[in-house]
């Protein structure tokens, strides 16, 4: 809060500022200002009416997030907003920016709200497992209805202005100077001796018993059994049929049930996670112009994230057919986005605007970054990199988009190791969020803070690895996936792996997964690797499907056959004959794999690899580890990623399940890795050993 107080006089109207930088969260501080403000404002005969205002962008983006793992400290928001809401004189809240969770309650406890053009209002507690604990379940569905209030609740999503006012939340809509305008209406409301208009002295909108039944069960499966969904609807059926008092006890009740729960713990680790500080930021070097080598889907969509991001992109192919087929696919993912509305026009046309093709490797010229994305060949990219060296300017970042090969060496042949880095990015790479922003041994700590702070422009969230054999993401899938195809040869049938998984929580099974990326891209890169373990069962049912061209959707059959009339994924038996006739040729009896097991196999396979890359600092966190596997291979959320899992499992318990896996399956994979070993051991969590290494 600003040394002079968060309270000034515009006359006979005060004003508060919430002033709590980034995001002007509901710290404990600020509620105990807002409150104290309140209180001796009302009292105070010269006010006639009070003004809440946001200090930079956003209004209030919530309460303090970081607060929930600690003791909460009195007052308590619920108490500070009827406080608010009690004031005897208008309170106007000016509304801006983020808007968000207990900075929505706050604007709803005023008695009168007006907004500027770039208002985002919403409740974003959901997606921390949470619900709305402040009182909006009770006071929105007065102002807007029962039907938005759902909506807005379990999606999740804000609204803008327009939506706002629509559905009466918002009562003005304030161009030019917000807070200036909000102060004259303010004085507006007093001379016209308006009084307090408090939303929980509204009537309750009419509602039907059933519609909040039905509409939990109308929610999708996967959100039913999760804690926070249903105790919003809970907490909205609540608001309907009970007084407003007892209305917003059961609501703090859910709340606090919520606020315990594994899911919401996990899903607040992520929030950070997502959030980890970038390295270095000082350092990063301006980027305004960029050139993206390939233009297959991975380029076309790296260069949509570029320009969609403000970033002017070459996109450069020695083939005019391919470098038209880029171009084309380029502007027709903006379009699409612009048609979703994830882009408005203006954006889109920019983002449009900002793309041009090349068919010479020269055209890089002018870039500061530079980003490859040819065919997955150490040869090939070495070549590519021995001419940029020589055509990129100076201090121009070189970045290899590569999922698993050798960034040193890919550097070593750019002549200027210091530049180059790797910049692994997710398919549809316009969409994914994630990329692993690979250290390599030579990469300066500029060219990374670079790296780092495009990602981050872009919107997305960059994870810093070491140089190493699929790096943290993919080389974990390998561990992953080994698990499926030894449980399929075993006896576990295709669709049984996927729905294991996926009833576990995954987004999609890693059958399906396969068939999605192309079974041809994994065969390709176990054909090229070194270190594969020499064990005639690795992967040895992909490898036969991609020796039989059955390379997934690309090929209408893979692990399923997508050949039916939609085209949809069906179970084939032909894939269960291949296997039957690969694990007898192996020599691997069958038996029932039951669904418990795959998961405990795949999952933990994921625990074990991602211990051994901590150990081996190819990964700084285990956080970093639950961001890449949430972000970039579905692993559930509410879990909280593979390490924060294993920490809620106990990683005594883990351990345990590893060494009878080692008993049953044999020590080759199942070698517990030290730090985990160490960790349980001690009895202490991955978390609480990273707390330690960072002095917390
Ligand atoms: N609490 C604490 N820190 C927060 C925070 C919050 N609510 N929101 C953001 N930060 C920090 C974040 O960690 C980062 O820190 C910096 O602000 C910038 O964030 C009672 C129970 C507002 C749209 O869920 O969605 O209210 O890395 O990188 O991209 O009923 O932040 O700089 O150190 O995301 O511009 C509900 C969460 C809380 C909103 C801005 N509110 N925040 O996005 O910046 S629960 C939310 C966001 C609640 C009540 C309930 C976004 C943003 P650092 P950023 P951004």
């Amino acid at each position: 809060m600003s040394a002079d107080g968060p309270v000034r006089r515009d006359g006979d109207v005060a004003v508060f500022t919430f002033d709590n930088p980034p995001v002007n969260a509901l710290s404990h501080p600020v509620r105990e200002a807002l409150l104290a403000a309140i209180e001796s404002l009302d009292s105070d005969p010269s006010v006639r009416a009070i003004v809440l205002a946001g200090k930079g962008r956003n209004f209030v983006a919530g309460a303090d997030v970081r607060e929930f793992d600690r003791p909460p400290l009195e007052p308590l928001l619920p108490a500070v907003l009827t406080r608010v809401e009690a004031c005897g004189k208008p309170v106007v809240a000016a509304l801006s920016g983020a808007t968000l969770g207990g900075g929505a309650e706050t604007a709803l406890a005023c008695h009168y709200r007006c907004a500027a053009g770039d208002l985002q209002f919403g409740f974003p507690e959901v997606s921390l497992g949470l619900l709305p604990g402040a009182g909006g379940t009770v006071r929105l569905p007065r102002l807007a209805g029962w039907q938005a209030s759902l909506d807005l609740m379990t999606g999740g999503r804000p609204l803008g202005i327009d939506p706002a006012i629509e559905l009466g939340i918002v009562d003005r809509r304030m161009d030019g100077d917000l807070v200036a305008g909000a102060v004259a209406w303010a004085r507006e409301l007093a001379d016209a001796g308006l009084p307090p208009r408090r939303v929980l002295e509204l009537p309750v909108p009419p509602s039907r018993p059933a519609q909040f039944e039905e509409y939990l069960r109308a929610l999708p499966a996967s959100a039913r059994k999760l804690p926070a969904p249903p105790r919003i609807v809970e907490a909205l059926a609540c608001a309907a049929i009970l007084p407003a008092e007892a209305a917003l006890a059961r609501a703090r009740t859910l709340f606090m049930e919520c606020l315990g729960s594994v899911e919401s713990r996990a899903l607040r680790h992520l929030f950070f996670a997502e959030r980890r500080p970038a390295p270095d930021p000082d350092l990063a070097r301006p980027v305004a112009q960029s050139a993206v080598i390939g233009a297959g889907t991975m380029g076309a969509g790296i260069t949509v994230s570029l320009a969609t991001g403000g970033i002017g992109v070459t996109l450069i192919d020695a083939r005019q057919e391919a470098l038209d087929a880029g171009l084309a696919r380029v502007k027709s993912l903006i379009d699409a986005s612009e048609r979703k509305g994830r882009l408005d026009a203006a954006a889109a046309a920019g983002a449009r605007g900002r793309v041009r093709g090349s068919l010479t490797l020269a055209a890089v010229a002018g870039a500061e970054l530079v980003i490859e994305a040819v065919f997955e060949n150490l040869a090939v990219k070495c070549e590519l990199f021995s001419r940029l060296g020589e055509l990129a300017g100076p201090g121009c970042v070189l970045a290899t988009n590569t999922s698993t090969l050798d960034v040193d060496a890919i550097a070593a042949s750019a002549g200027r190791p210091a530049d180059v880095v790797g910049m692994h990015f997710f398919s549809p790479a316009n969409v994914m969020r994630l990329v692993e922003v690979v250290h390599g041994r030579g990469s300066s700590r500029g060219s990374l803070a670079t790296a780092h702070a495009v990602a981050k422009r872009i919107g997305k969230i960059a994870i810093p690895v070491g140089n190493a054999f699929g790096f943290v993401g993919n080389r974990m899938l390998y561990a992953y996936g080994r698990e499926k195809e030894l449980a399929m040869l075993e006896g576990a049938r295709p669709e049984a792996v996927d729905r294991a998984l996926q009833d576990f929580g995954m987004a999609m099974g890693p059958n399906a997964v396969g068939d999605l990326a192309g079974l041809d891209i994994g065969w390709q890169v176990r054909k090229e690797w070194q270190d594969k373990p020499d064990d005639p069962r690795y992967y040895r049912v992909s490898d036969r499907l991609a020796e039989l061209g059955r390379f997934g959707q690309k090929t209408g059959r893979g692990f399923y056959r997508y050949d039916g009339p939609g085209g949809e994924r069906a179970p084939d038996p032909e894939v269960v004959d291949l296997i039957l006739a690969e694990a007898e040729r192996l020599g691997i009896p069958q038996r029932t794999v039951e669904a418990g097991e795959i998961v405990n196999r795949c999952v933990l396979a994921l625990v074990n690899e991602g211990a051994r890359i901590l150990d081996e600092g190819i990964a700084e966190t285990p956080a970093d580890i639950d961001a890449i596997w949430c972000n970039g291979y579905g692993f559930p959320r509410h879990r909280g990623g593979p390490m924060f899992h294993a920490d809620s499992l106990g990683l005594p318990a883990v351990l345990r399940s590893i060494r009878a896996l080692s008993a049953s399956h044999g020590a080759r994979y199942w070698e517990p890795a030290g730090l985990l070993a160490r960790l349980a051991g001690e009895g202490t969590t991955f978390a609480a050993w990273q707390a330690a290494r960072s002095g917390g």
